[in-house]
């Protein structure tokens, strides 16, 4: 043999370390098929060798390699291998088609394995019998995946390759797979009929669990572009090889409700296992799983699951099916090679159920068993059995299979090579010692190939560019029917056709399942009944504030009112309706207004909140605030009246500096709606999740002007405070309420303090915002009102003008006769003042005359006679002492003096 480039000896020596890998040796490995041959022979024209049968006058062989997976994730070569051979036969006992020439299967088991798959494809090119023809075609491999592998590489030999069981949509690609051509239509023509499915029960929400392998990755990305076109959302994408429990355990905390699952039979039953684990159950989770596993699929191998039978047929009920159709609907239509399905169907099981097909069987399994020792034993028993046990009746045994529903499309492909050989035999006249390497012959049978065109069992089989067929897709719904769970067949899509599902059932459930929860945008808006209670409450306020005004307005000419600087307590009360004009504001429904006439009503809110709460507390304040500059002016002797211009002036330049403030924040950067998101609510049921959301009016740098704002209300509330507490005890008359602006002040500074800082922090609670805002405006607008306005009114309720005249009269009179005493007590006040001036020269005096100095130079001047005389002299005395008590009896005449001459100034002072 010659290799036809330098590539295909790597690929040689590939091939030659798989067989190392598998540890055969070329002696070793014979195909078994041969070895199991029974003598040959032949009677009335029909040569036998057992199970293969062929025209006597066709003595000529043409090789034919087989790939039939036997066993592994689609193990569809146990019906399609006896199906092939009931095509091999028919082909070879009609002497019409190919004459001279039978085809003769060499076939292996790839085991649904890719290594394996080359691996045979190996074997038949390199370890044919000496003088034995190469093959001139390969029919199969049956899995997609060694379809890949095998035709990517039997492309090098020009190897026609004609697959009967590759769905993978990879396998379409003409450069990669040249000379590949399939009777099985590809899976991408399932993804338009899924796909219709969900639309018809509204499902646009899907995720998708697949086995890593290269055929369910291709079908996916396949749907994934389809499903664009259909306007369906793929939620997630899951991907596992072997073991699919995190896979199934992401899809539910995704909450995917419909889930697409393409895997191979052995991989669903763990999926299935797992989802029955994870309560992802019919009819809340829908699962759409391909259509072509073998019948009871669920319930074989459950050694390799941890779920028992009965959990396993819950985990699996109500499952949806789609599967392309594999045979023709003209079941009764004889068809080109004259059978018709019905036919088709009683010879194949008479096929199956024969002694000859049990002893082929059995033998292949026991050469199988003494040179592959790779095989797993326990599955190619269970094959044995169930071969067994198929019998000629009705059993469903038969059904068991692998490959069951693909064996129309094994048929179908030995006719389309017999077909295409029959061509080519044709043209070449015949193919004696065909070589591979004949590249004429071989570029021939692929043109043939593409001129395919005949009515099979499997409908009409012809090729598109691709090599690919164009085939329906069935629906089915694995249902409970009498007690048994059964495929109950829903409908078909054919070329965008959708026909189905009347007969769908949705379990315990009369509608289909929603395809997640539904996650709903619900804009919170502040709820009916607080925007009611507060805006009677506000509407209540501003009527109060309106009385108010009247009452200034109406008793202006009364000296209680006139004495309360009114015109500032009306701008306190414009103020408060400000406020409250702002909380309507809030109250009123703005979700549904447009973008710029929710953020212009947003300034406005906040415009008249900031003026309204400005006018308010700067009138109040400018009441202290005039008690405080008048109690100082008092003090400093000075205008305690000032100028009634003087009171506004604080107001003014407050609201000026809001306005200026206002401007600038609007002009910078405006106040905007603002969709906040908040945490996500359960609904009514658990097929609803609320995503809530609120609009608020939000700017970029918040905080900037929040802080501004907040520092310079802040230092004007200290300020009212200090000035409140200063001015407790000031009483100014023209300002009569001052103590209630103090008492006010307090209540806004408290209400503001608390109010301020809880709006910031649950600001995302529209509720909760707008109830405590409006009942602190509301509160300390009624405070106020109540502290400026109540005792008045009691006054001028209580009294009359007229008493209020004499009341001012009296008072006068009061003051009068005060100011006469104050006269009188200030006369008096003169005259003790002089008084006590004279007394203090009288003590200045005394002090004097007890001074000691002054006392000696006294003693030098003689007491007159008369005062002598007076003083009393001393009786019993000695010569000694006579000095001394002269001397004495001088000073206590001295004294005696003295005494008298203050008694004298007394009595003269008195
Ligand atoms: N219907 C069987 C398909 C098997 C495969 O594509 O691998």
């Amino acid at each position: 043999m010659s290799f036809p480039n330098d590539q295909i000896k790597i690929i040689c020596v590939l091939l030659a370390l798989i067989n190392v890998q598998f540890g055969l040796s070329a002696e070793e490995i014979k195909f078994f098929a041969k070895n199991v041959e029974p003598s040959k022979n032949c009677s009335n024209q029909i040569c036998s060798d057992g199970i293969f049968k062929w025209h006597k006058s066709k003595t000529k062989i043409l090789h034919v390699g087989g790939i039939f997976p036997m066993v592994g994730g689609w193990p569809g070569g146990q019906s399609c291998l006896p199906s092939a051979i009931m095509a091999l036969n028919q082909v070879n006992l009609n002497q019409s088609i190919l004459p001279n020439y039978r085809l003769k299967l060499n076939w292996f088991n790839s085991e649904c394995n890719p290594g394996k798959g080359i691996s045979n494809l190996y074997e038949m090119l390199f370890h044919k019998e000496k003088n034995e023809d190469d093959i001139i075609m390969l029919l199969g491999p049956g899995c997609s995946d060694v379809s890949s592998s095998v035709a990517e590489v039997a492309n090098y030999w020009n190897l026609t390759v004609l697959s009967f069981g590759s769905s993978s949509p990879a396998l379409s690609n003409r450069k990669r797979f040249k000379t590949f051509f399939r009777t099985h239509p590809s899976a991408i023509l399932d993804n338009p009929a899924r796909l219709s499915l969900c639309k018809q029960f509204n499902w646009n929400k899907i995720a998708t669990l697949q086995d890593n392998k290269e055929v369910f990755t291709s079908t996916v990305d396949n749907l994934e572009k389809e499903a664009i076109q259909f306007g369906i959302e793929i939620l997630d994408r899951q991907t596992f090889t072997n073991d699919p429990t995190y896979a199934v355990k992401n899809l539910k905390k995704l909450d995917a409700r419909i889930i697409v699952g393409v895997f191979y039979e052995q991989e669903a039953r763990k999926v299935f296992c797992q989802a029955y684990k994870e309560d992802m159950l019919f009819p809340k989770y829908i699962w759409m799983i391909i259509g072509w596993y073998s019948e009871n699929w669920y319930l074989e191998n459950n050694h390799e699951i941890s779920c028992n039978q009965t959990e396993m047929e819950i985990a699996v009920y109500g499952h949806l099916t789609t599967e392309v159709q594999f045979f023709s609907n003209e079941i009764y239509e004889k068809l080109d090679y004259g059978l018709s399905v019905i036919d088709y169907n009683e010879f194949f099981r008479h096929f199956v159920s024969s002694t000859e097909w049990k002893a082929y069987s059995n033998s292949f399994y026991k050469i199988d068993y003494k040179y592959k020792q790779s095989v797993p034993m326990e599955e190619m028993k269970s094959l044995m059995d169930i071969y067994d046990k198929i019998d000629n009746e009705q059993s469903n045994e038969i059904e068991k299979l692998g490959g069951y529903l693909e064996r129309s499309l094994a048929f179908d492909a030995v006719w389309v090579m017999a077909y295409a050989l029959n061509e080519t035999l044709k043209e070449f006249g015949n193919f004696d010692n065909f070589q591979i390497s004949n590249y004429t012959i071989s570029n021939f049978i692929k043109e043939s190939m593409k001129m395919t065109n005949f009515k099979g069992i499997s409908g009409m089989v012809t090729f598109n560019d691709q090599g690919d067929r164009i085939s329906e897709v069935l629906y089915e719904q694995l249902q409970n029917v009498s007690g048994s769970l059964t495929y109950v067949k829903l409908g078909n899509h054919f070329k965008k056709n959708f026909n189905c599902c009347k007969n769908i059932s949705w379990g315990s459930s009369l509608h289909p399942p929603i395809d997640g929860v539904q996650r709903k945008i619900k804009i919170n808006k502040i709820k009916t009944i607080y925007s009611m209670i507060f805006t009677l409450l506000s509407a209540f306020t501003v009527l109060i504030g309106i009385l108010c005004l009247v009452f200034n307005y109406k008793c202006k000419n009364r000296k209680i009112v006139k004495n309360s600087q009114p015109t500032l307590n009306n701008s306190m009360i414009f103020g408060s309706i400000l406020c409250l004009v702002s909380v309507l504001i809030q109250s009123l429904d703005k979700s549904d207004l447009p973008t710029t006439t929710f953020s212009f009503i947003c300034q406005i809110q906040e415009s008249f909140l900031l003026i309204g709460f400005t006018i308010g507390y700067s009138s109040l304040f400018s009441k202290i605030w005039y008690v405080y500059s008048a109690s100082i002016q008092k003090k400093k002797n000075k205008d305690i009246f000032p100028e009634k211009l003087k009171n506004y002036t604080i107001v003014v330049i407050m609201v000026l500096i809001d306005i200026v403030f206002l401007f600038v924040w609007i002009f910078k950067d405006p106040l905007q709606k603002f969709t906040q998101k908040l945490g996500d609510e359960m609904g009514e049921s658990d097929e609803i999740i609320y995503e809530p959301e609120i609009h608020i009016c939000k700017c970029k740098h918040e905080i900037v002007w929040m802080g501004i704002c907040f520092s310079v209300k802040g230092i004007s509330l200290i300020l009212g405070l200090y000035l409140s507490y200063e001015t407790r005890n000031s009483k100014i008359e023209i300002m009569n309420d001052s103590r209630y602006a103090a008492l006010s002040i307090y209540n806004i500074v408290v209400l503001s303090v608390i109010t301020a800082p809880v709006v910031i922090i649950i600001r995302n609670q529209l509720d909760a915002v707008f109830c405590f805002l409006a009942f602190s405006i509301n509160l300390c607008s009624l405070l106020t009102y109540a502290l400026m306005f109540v005792p008045k009114v009691k006054h001028v309720v209580k009294h009359t003008i007229e008493q209020d005249i004499h009341e001012d009269l009296i008072i006068e009179t009061m003051l009068k006769e005060k100011k006469e005493k104050y006269l009188a007590l200030s006369v008096t006040n003169h005259n003790l003042n002089e008084k006590i001036e004279k007394k203090k020269d009288f003590l200045m005096r005394i002090e004097q005359i007890l001074n000691p100095e002054t006392f000696c130079n006294e003693t030098e001047n003689q007491p007159s006679g008369d005062d002598y005389d007076e003083f009393e002299e001393p009786e019993d005395s000695s010569s000694s002492s006579l000095k001394n008590n002269n001397s004495l009896m001088r000073l206590s005449f001295k004294n005696f003096s003295f005494k008298k001459e203050i008694s004298n100034i007394i009595q003269h002072e008195t």
